[in-house]
């Protein structure tokens, strides 16, 4: 490439909605610069390296529809796929629709600025070069900026501290003391993996998470089989659902009071067999809704702990406290609770003793230095906006995103952001995003991406922006609809909240009405002629 020079498209980011975004723009005709921090394809699973992360949506289902025999071809080994196999989908992916071609890797786009007169977008790279471009559409993915806590003394720890979604190739973890900060999903996940390994993990939990076992397992072939045969029809009901999931298997359907104790019981003890979210979450009608049946599915998980750990006092350390099942992004395991049985693993309630401080050695911590050669930060992402707010964007009027986010949310349709034409973000804030097979919704977005430069392009126009009154009332309807939800009640907080980060306004991020709903709303404004957008 040289310093500079000029395409249709700029694509920031080489993960699922990166690389669907440059096949399909290219395929349309338009020429394109993808733009990826990594030194590979993948984005969320090429960096998030670390022991045990995995998909916690199907395998067979977290995976591209758009290409009928690129889904035929591929087979999955497991129902929940671990980070290498996800990532050698999306290498495969890249290899076969040629993607890379498009690409500058281990690039960062550090700016880009909307040049009115011209209207188009000048995009300035780490190494120097820039790029104008028409359209500049941001895949950066909503969990991509990694939250980094400050703790006192850790910067004079002298073995290695590392962030679970930069996990370097060469950490070694093997015989090694380890200790983990933070259990959310990926520390639940990293937890059991590192157990099995280090002389001596020690886990320092703030929060504790409720947890549902996954159930994870090799796929057989017939299963396999049976849904590449019912792809087609599979995949279509997908794209209605409310969670963006194929219906592999039906659930609930039914009231938690309509059934005898026994009999909740007996579906929960299944559910829980079965393993998955779903499998629990959807297993009465009530589950996930505030109230006297969500109380009772938080008592279920909490005697499950009990059922688990030997210790009854590591059970109770390890029990949420002050919130309900649902608040938080439910998470699901493999032999969370039953690690903490191990001679070699120690838990610190940091609510009970927080942190004193690190030194060289290791961590002065309820009373007592322990010995660490690694310290693993599990502590989560600046969600939703992190990676857009890092990009210093200028759009009209010297007006920059980061000004534009301020302490909250932006965006119609979680598509775009008044001031900044032709600049699309690909399941950004206010969209299903996070809430659904994100897969799912990727596609829809960048399929509506594509459609929208093509329709521009047809007619004449040469920018699209969302007009900022349509973009409050769409705010306000997402806020509206999260109103009264689990994810909302009282005393809940979550990174789905911002709550994990300093300054963030609270405020939910997605579109909680459904995937399906949601689709359909963004045809009728589409077919409305592009309702609460500008085209000029
Ligand atoms: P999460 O879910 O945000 O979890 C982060 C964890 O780190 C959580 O337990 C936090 O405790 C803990 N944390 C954060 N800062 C600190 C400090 N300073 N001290 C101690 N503990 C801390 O991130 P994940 O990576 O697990 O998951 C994010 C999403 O990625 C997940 O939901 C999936 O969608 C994939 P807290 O709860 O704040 O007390």
């Amino acid at each position: 490439m040289s310093s500079w020079h000029r395409v249709d498209a700029v694509v920031v980011g080489a993960g699922f909605a990166g690389l669907y975004a440059t096949h399909l723009l290219s395929a349309h005709g338009l020429s394109v610069q993808g733009v990826e921090a990594g030194q590979g394809v993948g984005g969320t699973w090429y960096w998030n390296r670390y022991p045990g992360a995995r998909c916690d949506v199907e395998s067979l289902d977290y995976s591209y529809s758009f290409d009928d025999e690129l889904q035929q071809e591929w087979d999955w080994s497991e129902r929940y796929a671990a980070q290498p196999e996800i990532e050698r989908y999306l290498n495969h992916v890249a290899d076969r629709f040629d993607l890379r071609r498009h690409y500058r890797f281990a690039t960062r786009v550090v700016a880009a600025r909307f040049d009115e007169d011209r209207s188009r977008w000048q995009v300035a790279l780490d190494d120097g070069g820039e790029v104008q471009a028409r359209f500049v559409v941001m895949a950066t993915g909503a969990l991509s900026e990694p939250k980094v806590p400050t703790i006192a003394g850790l910067d004079e720890f002298a073995g290695r501290v590392v962030h679970t979604a930069r996990w370097p190739d060469d950490l070694e973890v093997r015989d090694r003391r380890v200790a983990v900060i933070g259990t959310g999903s990926t520390g639940i996940q990293l937890v059991p993996a590192l157990a099995e390994v280090a002389a001596h993990l020690l886990v320092l939990q703030r929060d504790p998470n409720y947890t549902i076992p996954a159930g994870n397992r090799p796929l057989s072939p017939d299963e396999v089989a049976d849904v590449k045969r019912r792809y087609p029809q599979l995949r279509a009901q997908a794209r209605h659902a409310a969670n963006g999931n194929m219906p592999l298997r039906s659930y609930g359907g039914r009231s938690i009071f309509d059934v005898s104790d026994e009999e909740r019981e007996r579906v929960w003890v299944a559910a829980l067999q079965e393993g998955g979210a779903p499998a629990f979450t959807r297993s009465f009608d009530e589950v996930m809704v505030p109230g006297p049946g969500n109380d009772l599915a938080t008592q279920r998980l909490l005697q499950l702990i009990d059922e688990t750990v030997d210790d009854p006092a590591v059970a109770d350390a390890l029990k949420p406290r002050g919130y309900s099942f649902g608040c938080k992004r439910v998470c699901i395991d493999t032999g969370y609770h039953a690690t903490f049985n191990r001679p070699n693993v120690t838990l610190v309630d940091l609510r009970a003793t927080p942190i004193e401080r690190f030194d060289a050695t290791g961590v002065h911590v309820g009373g007592r230095h322990h010995e660490l050669d690694v310290v693993a930060l599990a502590t989560g992402f600046d969600a939703m906006t992190g990676a857009l707010g890092r990009i210093e964007v200028t759009g009209r009027d010297g007006l920059t995103l980061r000004e534009a986010l301020g302490d909250g949310l932006r965006g119609y349709l979680g598509l775009a952001i008044p001031g900044f034409p032709n600049l699309f973000t690909v399941t950004g804030p206010g969209s299903p995003s996070v809430l659904a097979n994100v897969v799912t919704g990727i596609e829809q977005h960048v399929e509506w991406v594509a459609a929208c430069i093509g329709h521009l392009d047809d007619h004449g126009w040469s920018t699209i922006e969302a007009d900022p009154e349509a973009e409050a009332a769409w705010l306000d309807h997402v806020a509206h609809l999260a109103e009264g939800t689990v994810f909302t009640a009282p005393g809940c907080t979550s990174w789905y909240l911002g709550s994990n980060i300093a300054g963030k306004r609270r405020q939910f991020v997605a579109y909680v009405g459904g995937l399906g709903t949601y689709g359909d709303e963004l045809q009728r404004r589409t077919e409305d002629g592009y309702r609460g957008f500008v085209l000029q």
